[in-house]
């Protein structure tokens, strides 16, 4: 029996009708494998979704970059008004969009709705960027001569999404793609597939309202070892933006780079927040518990290790486990739920095996880890875990709410363990002393991607670019100017001097 029930999903304002297909190239296609959507909330089925073939996808991918022909010729503040009326569409839909992305993947409401900012937060993002697309000039080592660089658009971008930011994620890549003059191919997670068709729908409206090819933004529902691949390998597809597991990357990562493909990694996280005795202790309580349970613990931003000075240890961690034993766990569409339920089965395994794992290493449970069936399937208690910061099993991501705890005594001691692992996403320092937060900062300090003062590591604002180093594979997206990666670059020489003459001061005679 389910604590919570809800009726069968019909979106009506975005136009859902039962069967769904998978594949979108301006007209909807998927006559592949029926899939079955079931919702983490209630274990219930949300609705039924059609695989693409891979005939079906041949013919998305050349519609899409079809549609690129023409679009990469429409001047890109024109492109840009094409993302605001993006944008305004998601703020009507914001409710309802993250209504769907609730029950298709557990994210309590309120984050969801968070998601749907970020969407709308990139199109005002990209809409000014698409009067901003500068290349540089550069003075000329030669007499009467130009040297400029251009950006021009590349192509087709293959997004592969994973379950967590449902929508978001196509939501960074894509904004900043069309405003390049690019076309995508939408490969989301099988997790979410409703998540992609409805978001799918909206660009496909707001497409035709201005009557360009709405396969400009193309949907291609299937399996990562199929569809996936297939954009993996095809060399109409000019970049491949994969969001997903360090595994996953080294195998998209493999195919794309043998083409010479262009690539977007965004992969694991395995990140820490520093808790200085210097720093404010309310401030770090809140910053640990938010980035630890916010997502049940499924943010690649998610902050999975504490490193606590000694002196405040025993302080900070009988607060945090309070903060632990009150937090409300149930249905993420109530509004005063803090956690909702993991994805799915698979992944409160995972989480049980990591905690025994943790414990088998010497690790110690301070709280949590309890599977709720009562709540339903995918619903279980945030773990704390007090380990030493050589336990093997803090290496490794666990996707779930899954916390380690562990002491320092000096700066530099916590900075080399918060840099001791192969992930490099996030990191945060909590502190109120300048030289610390500096050193944290510095080229000695943390190696990750993002790195915080006062704040915690998930959360990160759409402005900056998004992304990190080592094994979480180096890509940008979202803000700064991650956009260069959705372009080629052309740099130019101009000679207006009517004769002609070499670089490098190089003579030759005639
Ligand atoms: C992710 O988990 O894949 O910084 C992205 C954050 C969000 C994005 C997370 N803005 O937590």
């Amino acid at each position: 029996m389910h604590a919570f029930s809800y009726p069968q999903l019909t979106m009506d304002t975005l136009g859902f009708a039962q069967p769904l297909l998978g594949g979108f190239m301006g007209s909807w296609a998927g006559s592949g494998k029926r899939q079955q959507v079931v919702s983490p909330i209630t274990s219930e089925p949300l609705g039924t979704v059609t695989n693409v073939t891979p005939a079906e996808f041949e013919a998305i991918l050349a519609r899409c970059h079809n549609a690129g022909l023409a679009w990469r010729m429409v001047p890109a503040p024109k492109r840009g008004e094409v993302v605001k009326a993006l944008g305004d569409e998601l703020r009507l839909n914001k409710d309802e969009l993250a209504r769907l992305v609730t029950l298709e993947m557990g994210k309590t409401r309120r984050e969801s709705l968070g998601e749907v900012q970020e969407m709308i937060d990139i199109c005002d993002f990209a809409v000014g960027l698409s009067r901003q697309l500068y290349g540089l000039t550069m003075p000329s080592e030669r007499r009467q001569h130009r040297l400029q660089e251009q950006w021009h658009p590349l192509g087709v971008v293959g997004v592969i999404t994973a379950f967590n930011f449902p929508v978001a994620v196509w939501s960074w890549n894509t904004a900043l793609a069309l405003v390049c003059g690019d076309t995508v191919l939408w490969k989301p997670s099988s997790k979410t597939p409703l998540s992609a068709i409805a978001c799918t729908k909206i660009a496909e409206r707001v497409l035709n309202s201005f009557g360009f090819d709405p396969a400009i933004c193309s949907l291609a529902i299937g399996r990562g070892s199929d569809i996936g691949d297939l954009i993996n390998t095809d060399p109409r597809v000019a970049l491949v933006s994969y969001t997903g597991s360090v595994p996953g990357g080294r195998h998209v990562g493999k195919l794309v780079q043998e083409r010479f493909g262009r690539l977007i990694l965004e992969l694991g996280g395995n990140n820490a927040i520093i808790v200085s005795e210097k720093g404010d202790l309310e401030i770090a309580l809140r910053a640990a518990y938010f980035g630890a349970i916010g997502t049940s613990g499924q943010r690649c931003t998610s902050t999975r290790r504490l490193i606590v000075h000694e002196s405040i240890y025993e302080t900070f961690t009988s607060r945090i486990i309070e903060m632990y034993q009150k937090t409300k766990i149930g249905d993420p569409l109530n509004e005063s739920t803090i956690m909702g339920p993991l994805v799915d089965a698979q992944a409160v395994t995972t989480f049980m095996e990591a905690i025994q794992t943790v414990r088998n290493q010497g690790g110690r449970i301070l709280c949590g880890g309890d599977h709720l069936p009562d709540l339903g399937e995918c619903y279980v208690t945030p773990c704390l875990a007090e380990v030493s910061p050589d336990l093997p099993m803090i290496q490794e991501e666990t996707f779930a709410p899954l916390l380690y705890l562990m002491k320092y005594r000096t700066i530099s001691e916590a900075i080399a363990i918060q840099n001791n692992v192969p992930q490099g996403l996030s990191s945060a320092i909590i502190t109120n002393n300048m030289l610390e937060s500096e050193l944290f900062l510095s080229v000695a300090g943390s190696d990750c991607g993002i790195a915080n003062v006062n704040t915690g590591t998930s959360g990160a604002e759409i402005g900056g670019a998004f992304g990190g180093e080592k094994e979480t594979g180096g890509g940008r997206e979202s803000g700064s100017d991650a956009w260069k990666t959705y372009m080629r670059r052309q740099t130019n020489a101009l000679n207006f001097s009517g004769d002609i003459e070499l670089a490098q001061g190089i003579q030759l005679e005639f």
